[in-house]
C-alpha cells in the first residue's frame, strides 16, 4: 500500500482534517510529539495575532487505538479556535436571520500574490473569500500533524528529519524593519534528513524520482517560489571536477554537493534541500488592484497578516520532506505491520553493507 494523504479545511472554518492511508499497523504515535510540532509551527518571529487565538492540538478520529496505528485510515483533526468569530461567515448552512460576525460581507479586492484573482476567475466565485480560505497557509497545520506521523515511521528505521531557517538572525532584523514599514518579508529554509539509506526513489520513471518528489512537496507549500537540492543553482557555475562527490572505498563521500540525491535516488549521504519563500502577500500598505464588483482601480484587501512566516515554513517544510521520505521508504520496504517494515529495512541495509 502506498502512503497517501488527503486534507480538507478552510482557514476560518470549523477545523482542518487529514486522512492518512497506507500506514502500517503497530506504529506508536505520541500525541505530545505531534502537538509539539504543531506548537513549533505557531511560534515563529513575525507571526500574526491569529497565533495567539489558535492553540493547535491534534485529535484522532479513526485509525488509532491505545496509541498504536491499526493499519486502517488514520483521521486527524486540528480545530480552528478562531472559527468562533466566523460561525455565520464560514457556516456550511448558515442559520436563518441576520448575518453576524466576520465573513458576512463579500471580499472584492484581490491581493497581488495571493490566490484571490485567479481563484475567483477559475471557480466563478463572486466573493474572494471563497478562494482565499482554502488557499490560506492555515492548512499547513494539518500537514505538520501528518508530518509528525511520518517522522514516527521514519524513526522506526533510524531516519531523522530537521528543518531550520537559513540565517535566522538576519531574518529577524528584516522582520523588525518590515513591521515598522508595514511591509512583509520572505526567507529561506533548509531541511536535512539523516540516516537515509541509498536507494530510496528511482531513476526508472521521472515521476518516481525522489528529488522530483521532494521538490514538488516543497513547491506545494504556500508562498514557496524556489527549491534547491544540495548546492543547487551554484552547481551550474562549477566545473564537473568541483561539483561531484568523490566515492571512497567504503562507498561514502567526503563532500555532499549533491545533497544526498543522485539520479533521483538517495545516495546514503545526508539529504539537504532548501526552499525560498516570497514575502507574504497581505500588506498593511496595500498594492494596486481592482475592485471586482465595480471594475474600478482600488487598493488590495488589508487584513490581519503575518509579517513573516519563515520560521513556520521551516517546520512545514520538515513535515513535507518527512512525508515524502516516509512514502519512499514505505514503497521500498513495505509491510502491513511496522515490524515487517523494519525487518525489510534491516535486511536491506545489511545486504548493501550500509553504515
Ligand atoms: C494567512 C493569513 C493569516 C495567517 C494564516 C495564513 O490568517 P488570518 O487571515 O486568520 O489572520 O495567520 O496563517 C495561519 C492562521 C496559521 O495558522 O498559519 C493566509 O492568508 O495565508
Amino acid at each position: 500500500m502506498t502512503l497517501r494523504l488527503a486534507t480538507a479545511g478552510e482557514s476560518h472554518g470549523p477545523a482542518l482534517v487529514a486522512i492518512l492511508t497506507g500506514l502500517p499497523a503497530g506504529l506508536v504515535l505520541d500525541r505530545a510529539a505531534i502537538d509539539a510540532d504543531l506548537k513549533r509551527r505557531q511560534e515563529g518571529y513575525g507571526r500574526s495575532p491569529r497565533q495567539q487565538i489558535e492553540q493547535d492540538r491534534v485529535e484522532v478520529l479513526a485509525g488509532l487505538r491505545h496509541g498504536r496505528t491499526l493499519g486502517t485510515p488514520l483521521a486527524l483533526v486540528v480545530r480552528n479556535v478562531d472559527h468562533k468569530s466566523w460561525t455565520w461567515g464560514m457556516n456550511p448552512w448558515p442559520p436563518e436571520g441576520e448575518p453576524e460576525g466576520k465573513g458576512t460581507k463579500p471580499v472584492t479586492l484581490p491581493r497581488p500574490g495571493h490566490a484571490d484573482l485567479a481563484g475567483v476567475l477559475k471557480y466563478g466565485h463572486a466573493d474572494v473569500r471563497d478562494a482565499l480560505e482554502r488557499a490560506s497557509a492555515r492548512h499547513t497545520a494539518v500537514h505538520v500533524a501528518a508530518g509528525a506521523v511520518a517522522k514516527a515511521l521514519l524513526g522506526a528505521i533510524e531516519i531523522g528529519v530537521e528543518g531550520s531557517v537559513v540565517d535566522e538572525e538576519a531574518l529577524r532584523a528584516r522582520i523588525d524593519e518590515a513591521r515598522q514599514q508595514r511591509d512583509t518579508v520572505g526567507g529561506i529554509v533548509e531541511v536535512r534528513a539523516r540516516g537515509v539509506p541509498p536507494g530510496l526513489g528511482t531513476y526508472a520513471a521521472k515521476e518516481d524520482r525522489l528529488d522530483a518528489r521532494l521538490a514538488a512537496a516543497l513547491m506545494g507549500i504556500q508562498a514557496v517560489k524556489g527549491v534547491e537540492i544540495g548546492d543547487g543553482f551554484a552547481l551550474s557555475a562549477r566545473f564537473g571536477s568541483e561539483a561531484h562527490d568523490e566515492i571512497r572505498t567504503d562507498r561514502r563521500r567526503d563532500t555532499n554537493h549533491a545533497g544526498g540525491l543522485e539520479a533521483g535516488m538517495s545516495n546514503g549521504e545526508e539529504i539537504v534541500v532548501r526552499a525560498a519563500m516570497k514575502p507574504l502577500p497581505t500588506l498593511m500598505k496595500p498594492l494596486a488592484s481592482v475592485d471586482l464588483h465595480t471594475g474600478e482601480a482600488a487598493q488590495a484587501l488589508v487584513e490581519r497578516s503575518d509579517v513573516a512566516a519563515v520560521e513556520a515554513l521551516a517546520v512545514v517544510a520538515e513535515a513535507a520532506v518527512a512525508w515524502e521520505l516516509a512514502r519512499a521508504a514505505h514503497e521500498k520496504f513495505g509491510g502491513d505491520a511496522v515490524g515487517d517494515f523494519v525487518a525489510a529495512w534491516r535486511s536491506y541495509v545489511e545486504r548493501i553493507g550500509w553504515r
